[in-house]
């Protein structure tokens, strides 16, 4: 038997001979005139004839462990490319560089090809797929549940500086060389109907669903694998379509079109991601897609665990279900009707499995964002799990009123029902009442989801509430996507890192080692060129790596403060040309970031930022001291080579809004320092790499709450600040070449007349001494340096192998796979 627990064993010669059988047999190109992408994607379904294999194997050694697994509900995975992160997993990076060499290719060439399967919007999604990566790491029985977009995430461009999206087909039309279909495990999802009351055999009633309309699942697997250890897990996407493909009958009288509408229909549900992220839309095909994913997932559950002959009344102690966000929410009344109506168990046993097997993540306090559907149109569309719901609400009410007798207001926040003119069913408290763990995503997040969002539910539930930080996955984020920094470190360290982060904190006795300095400066300073180079091919904006490249990668949002970032940038523009005095080290702010295609003052935002990064690179006056780039199209590949390439992290969220952030992490252990609010992650960033090696600036969460009690007035802060006055003056005179006038003073009155929601101007002055000492320090450029050094080397805590440990051994009580 092959020894496992080991990277890949290669044999180059049959791994050239697959790449060539499926670029003849699975693509049909000639060896050649094949393009640079058939060969990737024949290179890419040869490795997935490894992981596939791997796939079963592990699927083997999970049933026989007879352990508990976790099922990761996500309605997002943003997983990036998965080619050249699998050959790092399966520890074949070099031999695959080697073996396609000597077909006359690159491998870079070749992974360039890909196109990033965008199927999430941003951290949360994001996150998603750096705990899958964690979980095969670590060899903890684990199955992703996720939906198989037909389009991701929209790919945006930008027309005259306005934002443009189109759809994102990440599938080539030869498909995706990574998943593959696994037709034994389709199943059938039910939608609309009634619900009727029967007698069985033994005389006791049960209520039984008869759906009107039945859509079908499709399985897709793509494969996690597990860092260097052989293991792979399922990511498991499901595809909706019609049970049958089309009307017969209809096509035979000559109605084409009506002959395809059921397929049509069933289509459309796993056609797009909503592109919206902090955002509840609030679309009935929305519910549609959580309702299909849930069904899928939970009926695969249960088959899975029947099939290695447990009990139905044993589920909890076999398998964990962890909801990412309440997206998938609705899985909880699904659990408790199949458990109820379909293995017939009474509701107290019913209720001890579902309560035993749901934990709950909350990624956000924003209102906007917290779910909740129509009584009415969950009534219309799943019927049954109405009655449902309404039961647990009614046990929940019961017990509200035995803690807070005649207490209808705790009764009225607490209830899972919103009253109202049309009563809504609030998502996030029935994920409390019926989960046994809920945590928030950083340590001040989980305080206020305490504090603010859930007290009451806290004192109800004692201990249910607890924090679990986020993290990234260092293979992805370090590993792949700074390999010259990656080789450094292991010299220095050894090569066990990427499995166990926190043994970077060893570095730090090299921050004042002037050789290794100089090292880790000119690293960066090739992280910088290999991006200048590309935004000089494909954005022709020439940028000078001498500069400050200053960053902020993440979504447009109000909340995040990109518009704190323009003002800032518009204050140097205005001193450079109007203060003799003043001296700046040239600096490059870099943007990137989507806008959810409904949201007009985001779009403004990125129309304003285009249209002064036109000028400012454009101003002789300037004297190339100032350069703007907005990077078109954000995703994973894109910040893989952005990241390695900042100087500064931009995490400049209103304090009390940023639940965590993730690129925050990403950022500091490629070095580069952050510019932060006391929000999120960013308070134990600073925890751990000291205050020295951090610029904290701004309101605190209890600043902001009190100033918005006192009656926040941005006017006052306007009309004092000259410098502050003089930057948004800017957005109001004709400096720059702006075709859209009514974008720039959108953006002038929210801030002032609009009462500026997200205190941009109260933070402004002080955000302005932070980028002040960033240039005073950024001269220094040993001290500087040495600062970076420390970033990468105290922020091991990050590692989302941390994270997943935490869920393991708090929440879900899992037990590795035995080696
Ligand atoms: C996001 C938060 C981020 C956080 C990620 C992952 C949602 C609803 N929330 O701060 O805004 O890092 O979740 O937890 O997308």
């Amino acid at each position: 038997m092959k020894k496992r627990g080991q990277t890949q064993q290669f044999d180059k010669a049959s791994f050239k001979a697959s790449v060539k059988k499926h670029l003849i047999t699975t693509y049909a190109q000639n060896i050649e005139t094949a393009s640079d992408k058939h060969w990737y994607l024949a290179v890419g379904k040869a490795l997935a004839e490894i992981s596939t294999g791997n796939l079963l194997e592990t699927e083997k050694r999970v049933a026989n462990a007879q352990t508990r697994s976790v099922n990761y509900f996500s309605l997002e995975f943003l997983i990036g490319r998965l080619t050249g992160n699998n050959l790092i997993s399966l520890g074949l990076y070099e031999q695959i560089s080697d073996a396609v060499a000597e077909l006359g290719l690159q491998l870079t060439d070749l992974l360039e090809q890909e196109r990033d399967p965008a199927l999430g919007n941003g951290g949360l999604g994001r996150l998603a797929a750096c705990f899958m990566d964690s979980l095969a790491a670590q060899e903890f029985p684990s199955v992703g549940y996720g939906l198989h977009y037909q389009y991701g995430l929209f790919q945006q461009s930008f027309i005259d500086g306005h934002q443009i999206e189109l759809p994102d087909a990440w599938r080539a039309a030869e498909g995706y060389p990574w998943e593959v279909q696994r037709p034994e495990l389709n199943k059938f999802v039910g939608l609309y109907g009634d619900v009727s009351t029967y007698t069985d055999e033994k005389g006791q009633q049960h209520r039984r669903w008869n759906p009107a309309v039945t859509l079908q699942g499709i399985a897709w697997d793509l494969p996690i694998i597990g860092y260097q250890n052989q293991s792979v897990f399922p990511l498991r996407l499901w595809e909706c379509r019609a049970p049958v493909p089309f009307n017969l009958a209809k096509f035979n009288d000559g109605d084409y079109v009506g002959a395809q509408q059921t397929q049509i229909a069933a289509g459309n549900v796993t056609k797009i991601l909503y592109p919206n992220d902090n955002h509840d839309q609030g679309k009935v095909l929305r519910l549609t897609q959580q309702y299909f994913h849930c069904a899928c997932s939970i009926a695969d559950i249960i088959c899975r665990h029947l099939k290695n002959g447990h009990e139905i009344k044993s589920l909890s102690k076999f398998e964990a279900i962890q909801l990412n966000d309440t997206h998938p929410t609705i899985a909880i009344p699904e659990l408790m009707r199949v458990l109820l109506d379909e293995h017939k168990l009474s509701w107290n046993d019913a209720w001890e499995i579902v309560s035993n097997t749901f934990a709950y993540t909350n990624h956000t306090l924003l209102p906007e964002a917290l779910e909740t559907w129509s009584e009415a149109l969950i009534g219309e569309l799943l019927p049954r799990h109405l009655e449902i719901i309404f039961e647990i609400n009614h046990r929940l009410m019961v017990q509200v009123e035995a803690k807070w007798p005649g207490n209808n207001e705790v009764k009225r926040k607490l209830s899972i029902i919103a009253e109202g003119k049309s009563r809504m069913v609030r998502m996030a408290n029935l994920c409390v009442a019926s989960t046994y763990a809920v945590n928030g995503v950083a340590a001040l997040h989980s305080e206020l989801v305490k504090r603010d969002l859930f007290p009451e539910f806290d004192e109800l539930f004692p201990g249910r509430l607890q924090n679990v930080t986020n993290g990234i996955t260092p293979r992805r984020w370090l590993k792949y996507c700074n390999p010259q920094l990656s080789a450094l470190i292991s010299e220095k360290i050894g090569t066990e890192w990427p499995a166990h982060l926190e043994q970077l904190e060893a570095i730090s006795q090299f921050a004042n080692d002037t050789k290794f300095q100089q090292r880790f400066a000119e690293i960066k300073k090739q992280n910088k060129q290999r991006f200048a180079d590309w935004v000089a091919e494909n954005l022709d904006i020439e940028l000078d790596t001498n500069a400050i490249f200053d960053v902020q990668i993440k979504r447009l949002h109000e909340y995040k403060r990109q518009h704190l970032n323009l003002l800032h940038i518009l204050s140097l523009y205005h001193r450079l040309l109007n203060d003799p005095t003043f001296d700046m080290h040239p600096r490059v702010f870099i943007f990137a970031a989507k806008a959810a295609p409904g949201y007009a003052l985001a779009k403004d935002i990125i129309y304003a930022i285009n249209k002064v990064a036109d000028k400012v690179n454009n101003d002789p006056r300037l004297e190339g001291k100032l350069k703007v780039v907005f990077v078109p199209d954000y995703r994973v590949s894109l910040a893989e080579i952005i990241i390695p390439a900042a100087d500064v992290s931009e995490q400049i969220s209103t304090a009390g809004k940023e639940a965590s952030g993730t690129g925050n992490m990403k950022l500091a252990l490629n070095g580069a320092l952050t510019i932060g609010t006391m929000d999120g992650a960013n308070v134990e960033i600073r925890e751990e790499v000291g205050d020295d090696n951090i610029f904290i600036f701004g309101l605190l969460v209890d600043d902001v709450e009190k100033l918005k009690a006192e009656g926040y007035n941005p006017h006052a802060y306007y009309e004092q600040d000259s410098l502050l006055k003089a930057s948004i003056d800017l957005l109001d005179n004709n400096e720059f070449d702006v075709t859209d006038c009514a974008a720039f003073s959108n953006i002038r009155h929210n801030l002032l007349e609009g009462g500026d929601p997200y205190l941009v101007l109260a933070d402004f002055a002080d955000y302005v001494n932070a980028h002040n000492r960033i240039d005073a320090e950024y001269r220094n450029q040993t001290q500087w340096v040495k600062k970076t050094i420390l970033n990468t080397a105290l922020v091991g805590k990050f590692s989302s192998d941390r994270s997943i440990r935490d869920y393991v051994n708090n929440i879900w009580k899992l037990t590795a796979l035995p080696k």
